[in-house]
């Protein structure tokens, strides 16, 4: 094992898996994926990569069996690991909440007091319930949440919820957002200065990565006389590109801009009377 690797750890088979590989993909780090393995080394980056449960993951990063790992926030704030958040990723996400089933008649808060509550997130619930004064019965499960109150278990549940099917399939109504979550990069504290280093040069390509996802490539066609107004409408990394076409009184215009206002800055453009827009993906962005 080489010490100047930098080790980090990634769930083996769940929901961040593939996204957890792909970003590090999108980095440009080649490695063989972790269907098969429990370990692989990157060909072309100090980087050794463990592939995991993900509920083990923050105390491998505080024992320092790896370096960094991606995992859960919700994971993290249940276990409250001593480990450092470097940054959020953007993906995985989903909030934790309480539900209960429709005939249940919810007006507030206040409302669970004295009910069961079944969770896998004790510690964070608890939390919860303290600061909004309910005491309630947390009734601690390691799987199949949602199903609590239909066999008598629970009252209510505790569960995390994306798209709130599994909820709706299950009678329940979602009610109160305990707390927000996407998958984090945490990493132990005070790393050793060549790991640091690696983990800087690591986030510098997560961050050229997820700048090029969130912008365009953008050339038009425009008439000399709305340049200015153009411009205006693109500020590019810096300012746009200007060249001359070979049709006097039009000018070519490159630029960047933002995905989410993206449909609304080509109409603004049709309008001022560009032509023959482009639209192209960006690989890396390094600002
Ligand atoms: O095997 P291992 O222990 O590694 O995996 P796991 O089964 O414990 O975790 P996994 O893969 O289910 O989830 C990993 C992480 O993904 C979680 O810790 C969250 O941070 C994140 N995540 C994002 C989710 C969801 N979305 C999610 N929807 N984790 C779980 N769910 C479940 C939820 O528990 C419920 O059963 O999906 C269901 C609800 O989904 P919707 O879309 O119907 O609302
Ligand atoms: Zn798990």
């Amino acid at each position: 094992m080489n010490n100047q690797n930098l080790k980090i750890a990634l769930q083996k088979s769940g929901r961040l898996s593939e996204s957890s590989t792909n970003l590090l993909k999108k980095c440009g780090v080649k490695f063989d994926n972790g269907t098969s393995k429990l370990r692989s080394v990157a060909r072309n980056f100090p980087l050794e990569i463990f592939f995991l449960r993900d509920d083990d993951i923050p105390q491998y990063v505080e024992d320092g069996v790896a370096d960094i790992g991606i995992v859960g926030r919700n994971i993290l704030a249940e276990e409250n690991r001593r480990v450092e958040t470097v940054r959020p990723l953007g993906f995985g996400v989903c909030r934790l909440a309480v539900a209960v089933p429709k005939a249940f008649e919810y007006e507030s808060i206040k409302d669970l007091s004295g009910k069961r509550i079944a969770t896998s997130y004790p510690n964070i619930l608890k939390d919860f319930l303290a600061e909004n004064t309910v005491e309630a019965e947390i009734h601690t499960i390691s799987g199949s949440v949602e199903i609590a109150p239909s066999i008598g278990l629970a009252d209510a549940v505790c569960d995390l919820v994306s798209s709130g099917s599994t909820l709706f399939t299950n009678g329940l109504r979602e009610v109160e957002t305990v707390m927000s979550s996407e998958a984090i990069l945490i990493a132990r504290p005070a790393l050793d200065a060549p790991q640091q280093a690696i983990l800087d040069k690591l986030l510098f390509r997560v961050k050229a990565a997820e700048a090029a996802e969130s912008n365009k490539y953008i050339l038009l066609n425009a008439p000399d006389e709305e340049l200015s107004e153009i411009i205006e409408l693109l500020p590019g990394i810096k300012s746009p590109t200007v060249m001359p076409l070979a049709q006097t009184g039009w000018s070519s215009i490159h630029s960047v801009i933002a995905e989410t206002d993206f449909w609304e800055t080509v109409e603004n453009l049709k309008n001022k009377g560009a032509e023959g827009i482009l639209v192209l993906s960006i690989d890396q962005m390094i600002k």
